[in-house]
Formats: structure tokens, C-alpha cells, sequence
């Protein structure tokens, strides 16, 4: 239904498009280059001729196998399909594991197999580090200064090494504390419930982006705090209106930009919210007598004070790159971990055998002690049981697509510059000839023995872009969910209501529909 509405609007806008097109107006900015492409046709018809056969036959590397494509828009109805990583997976079982969309003038490859996918982002993976340009990326990037928007470049690297390095220094200071105190504070809201009915998507994103402010600025809110839940709303609702196809119809159709389009106006309008509400609160931190040192955003002034690599190229933060990295830790720090911990509930459910088991385990190991992540290596079953839902539901199922900064080749397919790269990390994470019985969950596989591929695991891509909250990740998704395995039996809402859907909705983020639970303390 939502597709078809999409394609008639688009064939509509495109119809205006060679309407315009046949009255001779400039087209703006970037289709100015196909009109340059042309040179020197002088009636308006030729021209739109010669752009429409341009479109038609810039297939770069037609030996790519591939969906066949409309003019124009390609394969644009592909790329709004429902539940997209799984729509893409479908197609690789026809067109193999490396195949080609077309997206307007763009060609984009989609990798299906962990090897190809390994190839592209770590053996060559300064070939791929790149990032697309885009019109709307740009809007809600401040212009790409943001590390996971932000194309590949010396300013780039110099801001990403800012950050890892002060990432680096936290998680080996404080984050310990800092997650331990939010699991603690997790399951006192659920003891809080007294086995009542309840939805605890919400207190799940509390307790991860706790953690964030906390590395961030030093402060962490409460589940009613109004500051955190605007904080959060906006952006919300910033990356799913991203994701519409309203708004990526922008990227590929510039004329589209013309036409008001109140998704869009929705958008900017967001974007604005989200940077004042940022912006107070680093005004607030700098006023504050800074003192709290070893936050992220101290580390993060410090560097703008004191240009880092004096020695070669001067690179000086802005406060722009300052304020896009407080974005970028918030929104690649929070639902990701908040919808894993969502998921870790809804299997269990599923199957009530394997919290029993994580359960007994930590009881086993760790008497009534609470685990510390250096006993992970002691939790074999537990580690096995996140590697499985990292596995099965690796929330960023797309990672973020990646441009090719050069001529390049994967899989001995001629890549030219600038194609967009998919990884489908779901599809790789459910390649028969990796994973035995690639639907069913059984976190038996990643025990010893268990057949399970630790190398062909890569939910957090790869290489240069490899996602630089991994060790973060890794730490709050074993602590969460030790904590509250070893605290509640996490039972169905009722026997008459069905058991979650595992399928999910997929947007940028692979999330859960909506579900309710009862958690029962384990202590009696
Ligand atoms: C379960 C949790 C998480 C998963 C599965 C995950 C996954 C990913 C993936 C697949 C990418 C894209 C990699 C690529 O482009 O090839 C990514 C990028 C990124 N992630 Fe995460 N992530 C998680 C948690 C976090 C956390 C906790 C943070 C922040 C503390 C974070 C911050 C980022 C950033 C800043 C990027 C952009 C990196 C770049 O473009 O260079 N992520 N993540
Ligand atoms: C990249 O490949 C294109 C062919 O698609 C070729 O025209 C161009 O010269 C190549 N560029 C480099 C730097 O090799
Ligand atoms: C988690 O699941 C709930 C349903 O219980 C859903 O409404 C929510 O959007 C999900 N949250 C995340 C962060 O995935
Ligand atoms: C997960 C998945 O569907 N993977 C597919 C990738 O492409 C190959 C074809 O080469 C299929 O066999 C796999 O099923």
C-alpha cells in the first residue's frame, strides 16, 4: 500500500520532471553536470533524450548481475520495500552475493556473504571508507562533520582518532562503573514493576543513553526527566524521517528538492530542535568548572584548545565536529543498544530454556556475586547467547552504506569510483553456507565446538569504519543482560496474548513490534 503510494508519486514527479524538462528550465545544481555531460544540444528535446539514454546506459559494470531497472528510478521501488534487509536478502538467493541496484545516476552494490563483505570493508578497506555524499545527509550532518556521516578525509581521520582515542580512555577508566551503576538502577525500575504487566522498551533506552550522557557530559536523567525524553523524540525522529523514501527521493531526484514536501519541512524543523538542545547542553558543560575531566566532551574542548598532530597537517576542531560527535554517540549509542536488549527479551520469551540456562550458569560460576565483565571468559553460554542475537538481529542490518573513494574490485568485479556499497550484515549473518539452520535461534552454536563463526559474526562492519562504539557495545550488552538474567525470569504477558514477533521492523534500526512482559525477581 505505502509502496504504491510512493511509485505513483513518483512517477507523478517524475512526469513534471520531463514536463519541466521539455520547457526548457535550467535544472539546478546536480543534474547540471548531465546537462554539461551533453554539452552541445540546443532544442530542449534532444537533450532530455540524451539524458534519459545516459541514464539509461551508465551502467558502469554491466557484468554486475542485477535486478533489471526502470529508467530513472532504477530500482527505487526495490529500496522502499518493507522489511528492506530481509527484501534484499530474498534477492540475493537470485542474484548471488554480490549484485547491483540503480538508484537515479547512482549504482549502488549490495554484499550478501561475510567474505565479500570482509573483503570490501577490512582486506580493501581503503578503497571503501568513503561515505556518499548526499543532500539530505549533509542537512542532518552539519554539512558531513560527523564521524559516521562524515566522507573520508584527512579532517575526517584526524576527528575519528580525537574520538577513539578518548573513547579508548573511558571505557578503560570509568565505563565499567558507569554501566554497572545503570544495570543496578535497570533492575530496581523492574523490581519497581512487582510483576506487573509492562512494556520495557523505554526503560531499556533510559539506561543506554545514561550511559552515553554520563561519558559524554557527566549526567545521567531519570525515565521522566522532560529534558531526556525531547532529547530522545527528536532524534527519533530524525533518523526515521531520514530513513522515508520522501527524503531519500531528494538524494536521487534533485528537482524533487522544488516541490514542498512537509516530510522534509518536518525534518529541518527536527534538526534544529535536536542542535539547540545539544548546543545548550555543551554550553552548560563549558560553564560548569569543567572540572569533571575525563568526559568525553572535556576531552573533545581540550583538543580544540590544543590542535592535535601540530606536527603535520594543523587540525583544529570545530565546534561544529564537537557538537556532531555528542550527535553521533547519542544516536549510535542509544536505540542500537536499547533495541538488542529489546530483542534479548523477545527470544527468551521464546525460549524460556535458555534464560534458565544463562541463569544457572552465573549461579554456577559466580555464587550470588554479580558478574564484572573480566568473568565473561567464565560465561561461555551467556557470551554465546549475545553472539546469537547479535547474529540473528544485528541491529544496524544495512551498517551505513560506504562509497568507493577509488577504482576498485570485489569478488573480481570491476567497482568504479563512487559506487555506494551495501554490506547486508543480516543477510551475511544468515548465509546457509556459514550458519547451520541460519533462522533458528540456538546460541549453542557459538560454544565450543558448536559450529558457529566468530570470523563471519560482524555486526559492527569493519575496517576503517568499523563502529567505534564496539567496545562500549560489547560491555553494556554483556552487563545489561547478566544483570537482569541473573535477577528476573522475564515470563509472557498472559497465555492468551501471542509471544512477540520476531520479525521486526526495519528501519535504520532493526527493532521488536511492540510487546509486553512480567519480570519476576529471581530472589525469593
Ligand atoms: C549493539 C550495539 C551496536 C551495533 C550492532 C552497532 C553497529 C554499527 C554498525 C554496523 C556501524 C556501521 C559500520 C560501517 O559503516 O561499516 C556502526 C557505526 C557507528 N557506530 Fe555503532 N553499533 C552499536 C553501538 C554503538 C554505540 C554504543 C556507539 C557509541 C558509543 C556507536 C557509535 C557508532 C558510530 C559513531 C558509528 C560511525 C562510525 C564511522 O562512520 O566511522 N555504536 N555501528
Ligand atoms: C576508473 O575507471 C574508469 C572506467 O569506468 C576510467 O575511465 C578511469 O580512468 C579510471 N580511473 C582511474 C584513476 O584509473
Ligand atoms: C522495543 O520494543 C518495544 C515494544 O516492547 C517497542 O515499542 C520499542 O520501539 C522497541 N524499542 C527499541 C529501542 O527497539
Ligand atoms: C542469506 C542469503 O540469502 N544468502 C544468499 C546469498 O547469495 C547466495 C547466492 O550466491 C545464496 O545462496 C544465499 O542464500
Amino acid at each position: 500500500m505505502f509502496v504504491s503510494v510512493v511509485s505513483v508519486v513518483l512517477l507523478l514527479a517524475i512526469l513534471w520532471m520531463i514536463a519541466v524538462r521539455l520547457c526548457g528550465h535550467k535544472p539546478d545544481t546536480q543534474s547540471q553536470e548531465d546537462a554539461k555531460a551533453s554539452n552541445k544540444p540546443e532544442t530542449t528535446f534532444p537533450k532530455f533524450l540524451q539524458f534519459f539514454f545516459k541514464r539509461l546506459h551508465s551502467s558502469p559494470s554491466p557484468s554486475l548481475p542485477g535486478p533489471p531497472s526502470f529508467p530513472f528510478l532504477g530500482n527505487m521501488l526495490d529500496l522502499t520495500r518493507d522489511h528492506l534487509p530481509i527484501h534484499l536478502t530474498a534477492l540475493a538467493q537470485r542474484y548471488g552475493n554480490i549484485y547491483r541496484l540503480k538508484c537515479g545516476s547512482t549504482t549502488m552494490v549490495i554484499l550478501n556473504s561475510s567474505e565479500l563483505i570482509r573483503e570490501a570493508l577490512i582486506k580493501k578497506w581503503s578503497d571503501f571508507a568513503g561515505r556518499p555524499h548526499s543532500y539530505t545527509g549533509d542537512i542532518v550532518s552539519g554539512g558531513g562533520r560527523s564521524i559516521s556521516l562524515g566522507d573520508y578525509s584527512e579532517e575526517w581521520k584526524a576527528h575519528r582518532r580525537v574520538i577513539h582515542g578518548a573513547l579508548q580512555r573511558c571505557t578503560s577508566d570509568s565505563l565499567h562503573t558507569v554501566i554497572e551503576r545503570q544495570a543496578r538502577r535497570l533492575s530496581q525500575v523492574l523490581r519497581d514493576y512487582k510483576e506487573t504487566t509492562v512494556d520495557l522498551s523505554e526503560d531499556f533506552t533510559v539506561a543506554a543513553s545514561n550511559v552515553i550522557t554520563t561519558l559524554t557530559f557527566g549526567k545521567s536523567y531519570d525515565k521522566s526527566s522532560e529534558e531526556l525524553q525531547k532529547l530522545q523524540t527528536c532524534l527519533n525522529e530524525i533518523v526515521s524521517l531520514w530513513g522515508s523514501p520522501w527524503i531519500s527521493a531528494l538524494d536521487s531526484f534533485p528537482l524533487l528538492r522544488k516541490l514542498p514536501n512537509p516530510t522534509f519541512s518536518r525534518l529541518l524543523k527536527e534538526v534544529d530542535r535536536r542542535d539547540e538542545l545539544i548546543g545548550k547542553h555543551i554550553e552548560e558543560f563549558k560553564k560548569s568548572d569543567c572540572e569533571e575531566g575525563g568526559t568525553l566532551t572535556s576531552s573533545l574542548l581540550q583538543c580544540q584548545e590544543t590542535p592535535q598532530g601540530a606536527a603535520k597537517q594543523q587540525m583544529t576542531l570545530t565546534d561544529t565536529h564537537v557538537h556532531m560527535t555528542t550527535v553521533d554517540l547519542l544516536i549510535g549509542g542509544t536505540e542500537t543498544t536499547a533495541a538488542l536488549l529489546n530483542w534479548t527479551v523477545a527470544f527468551i520469551l521464546h525460549r524460556p530454556e535458555v534464560q534458565n540456562k544463562v541463569y544457572e550458569e552465573q549461579r554456577a560460576v559466580l555464587g550470588v556475586r554479580y558478574p564484572q565483565y573480566s568473568d565473561r571468559h567464565r560465561l561461555p553460554y551467556l557470551c554465546a547467547m549475545i553472539n546469537e542475537i547479535l547474529r540473528l538481529r544485528p541491529v544496524a542490518p544495512l551498517a551505513v552504506p560506504h562509497r568507493a573513494v577509488r577504482n576498485s574490485s570485489i569478488a573480481g568485479y570491476f567497482i568504479p569510483k563512487n559506487t555506494i556499497i551495501i554490506p547486508n550484515l543480516f543477510g551475511a549473518h544468515h548465509d546457509p553456507e556459514v550458519w547451520k539452520d541460519p533462522y533458528s535461534f540456538r546460541p549453542e552454536r557459538f560454544l565450543k565446538d558448536g559450529g558457529g563463526s566468530i570470523r563471519a559474526l560482524i555486526p559492527f562492519g569493519g575496517g576503517a569504519r568499523l563502529c567505534l562504539g564496539e567496545a562500549v557495545a560489547k560491555m553494556e550488552m554483556f552487563l545489561f543482560t547478566a544483570y537482569l538474567l541473573r535477577d528476573f525470569q522475564f515470563l509472557p504477558a498472559s497465555k492468551e496474548e501471542p509471544l512477540p514477533d520476531l520479525r521486526g521492523v526495519a528501519s535504520v534500526v532493526l527493532k521488536v513490534k511492540p510487546y509486553t512482559v512480567i519480570a519476576r525477581s529471581r530472589e525469593q
